[in-house]
């Protein structure tokens, strides 16, 4: 028994007091929204995660997590300040930058990196170790039917989407300015903001990230099997709030 596996025994661990977590979680959660607010300096910063690395297994593995939130988001925040400063840009939510981008500003340091930080800050948020509900509700679930039929319908959609993005990026599921749901797929680190930029725009509320750096050490070649297990810890009560503050 490790000293974790005693203290829940013990019943030391409850919600708000867990132990040192390798990350760091702690009772004020960061929400994606929290990431996406530049600090009062102009700057962003890498947000916790509000679970530990190995708490997605054996759907995501631990080391995975580490080097991808510590080293690969991480990197795409730090490019994105330095990329913010060149542009001498300050004040400016993170939606609003990535929405603005392809005109005669455009840059592909805020592009790639602004873009990467987004990313991640909201696919860390939409996954949970335990997630409450396996499939969205409320308004949510009526959105998702009404677009694509049923739930199982919208997920083969979303899947394909993942599968078939050829190299690295994201598939989506968004809500357009009309207020319908839609599933799309961007390369590299663009997303459904960058309304200049992609075929369809509108406001991710759940996404994927298909780069290799994802998945490749547990699951090598086989991106099918880790966009089935991604769907074991989808936190559908934040997709939710994601849809209504959409
Ligand atoms: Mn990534």
């Amino acid at each position: 028994m490790n000293k974790r596996e005693f203290l829940k025994v013990a019943g030391v661990v409850t919600a708000g007091t867990m132990i040192t977590p390798i990350i760091g979680c702690n009772s004020s959660e960061p929400k994606t929204s929290n990431a996406i607010t530049a600090n009062a300096d102009g700057t962003f910063t890498l947000p916790k995660l509000r679970y530990e690395y190995r708490a997605l297994e054996p759907n995501i593995d631990a080391r995975t997590m580490e080097i991808h939130h510590s080293k690969h988001h991480a990197g795409y925040v730090k490019k994105f300040n330095a990329a913010l400063k060149d542009a001498n840009i300050s004040g400016k939510s993170l939606s609003d930058i990535l929405t603005g981008l392809g005109d005669a500003k455009a840059d592909t340091g805020l592009r790639n990196n602004g873009g990467g930080h987004f990313n991640h800050s909201l696919y860390w948020n939409i996954m949970s170790p335990n997630p409450e509900n396996k499939q969205p509700t409320g308004d949510l679930a009526d959105a998702i039917n009404a677009v694509f039929g049923d739930f199982m319908k919208f997920r083969v959609a979303f899947e394909k989407a993942a599968k078939t993005r050829f190299g690295s990026g994201w598939a989506w599921l968004s809500k357009g300015s009309d207020g319908k749901l839609f599933v799309s797929s961007t390369p590299n680190q663009d997303n459904p903001l960058m309304k200049n930029l992609v075929e369809q725009s509108g406001t991710p509320i759940l996404g994927i990230d298909v780069w290799e750096h994802a998945y490749y050490l547990k699951h090598q070649n086989k991106r099918g099997d880790y966009i089935g297990n991604f769907f074991n810890i989808i936190d559908w009560n934040r997709v939710g709030e994601n849809f209504k503050n959409a």
